[in-house]
Order: structure tokens, then C-alpha cells, then sequence
């Protein structure tokens, strides 16, 4: 089974691609099975190695958007792709729109090793 750490790099890393082009969501999400059963309605790509990701755990301690005390806020601004889904976007055809941003992100960590299992947004 896939675990939590497994999932968060499943849905949310993508170190080696950075310019993205305007079909980058729409392709990223099905290929990473995020168009199963429905269009999950906003995801975050991150464009960073996954060392710099995992590093964030122990970055700023940050309040999580559910009020749990486990996230952290990365001291750099990273390169991230937003996905999200159109207006009028019926599943099966999940059409998204691609935005690429530099900005701070807040990852959900857990565990033992202690590794983002959660993208909790970004600043
Ligand atoms: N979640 C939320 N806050 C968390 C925290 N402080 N520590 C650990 N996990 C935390 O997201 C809810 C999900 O986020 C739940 O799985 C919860 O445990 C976790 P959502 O916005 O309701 O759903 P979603 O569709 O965005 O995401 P899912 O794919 O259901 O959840 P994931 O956490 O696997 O993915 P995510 O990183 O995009 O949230």
C-alpha cells in the first residue's frame, strides 16, 4: 500500500520540471491519478529537489489550516505549479488551469523519519 510520505510525493513533486506549459495540469494530474473517481479540485506541484521538500519540516512552525500544530513554512520561496480545476470542468474531463508561481509553501510533516505527508497551502 502507498504511504503517506509515498502519497505526498505522488500528488505534489515534480523536481525536475520547471517552465511548465499551459497543458501542464491537465496531463500532471491524470498521470499521477489525481483524475480517479473525480477531478480533485486544487493541487500544488512543487519544482524543488526533494532534500529542499523534506527540509521544510524543520523550517518555521506554523499553525495548520486545520488547526493541528505540524506544519511548517519553507524560509524560501519555491518554484510551484497550482492546479486548478475550471469552472464548467465535468469529470471525467477534469480540465485545469496551470499557474506557475514562486512562493513560500506549508507542508503537514509526520512520522519517523518526520517527512511532509500534507500540502497545507502556500504564502
Ligand atoms: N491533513 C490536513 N491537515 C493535516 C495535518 N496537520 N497533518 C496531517 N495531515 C493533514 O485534505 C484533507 C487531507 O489533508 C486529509 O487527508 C488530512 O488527513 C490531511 P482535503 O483538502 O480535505 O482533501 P484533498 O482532496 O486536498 O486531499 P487528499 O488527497 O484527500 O489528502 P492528502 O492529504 O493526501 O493530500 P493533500 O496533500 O493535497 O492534502
Amino acid at each position: 500500500k502507498e504511504s503517506r510520505d509515498e502519497k505526498f510525493q505522488r500528488q505534489h513533486m515534480d523536481p525536475n520540471t520547471s517552465p511548465v506549459t499551459s497543458s501542464y495540469c491537465n496531463e500532471m494530474m491524470k498521470r499521477r491519478s489525481m483524475t480517479v473517481g473525480r477531478c480533485k479540485p486544487v493541487n500544488t506541484f512543487i519544482h524543488e529537489p526533494l532534500p529542499d521538500v523534506q527540509a521544510v519540516c524543520f523550517q518555521g512552525n506554523v499553525p495548520c489550516k486545520n488547526g493541528q500544530p505540524n506544519c511548517y513554512q519553507s524560509s524560501s520561496k519555491m518554484r510551484i505549479t497550482d492546479c486548478r480545476l475550471k469552472k464548467g470542468s465535468k469529470y471525467p474531463k477534469c480540465d485545469y488551469q496551470t499557474q506557475q508561481l514562486q512562493k513560500s509553501i506549508i507542508v503537514a510533516c509526520e512520522g519517523n523519519p518526520y517527512v511532509p505527508v500534507h500540502f497545507d497551502g502556500s504564502v
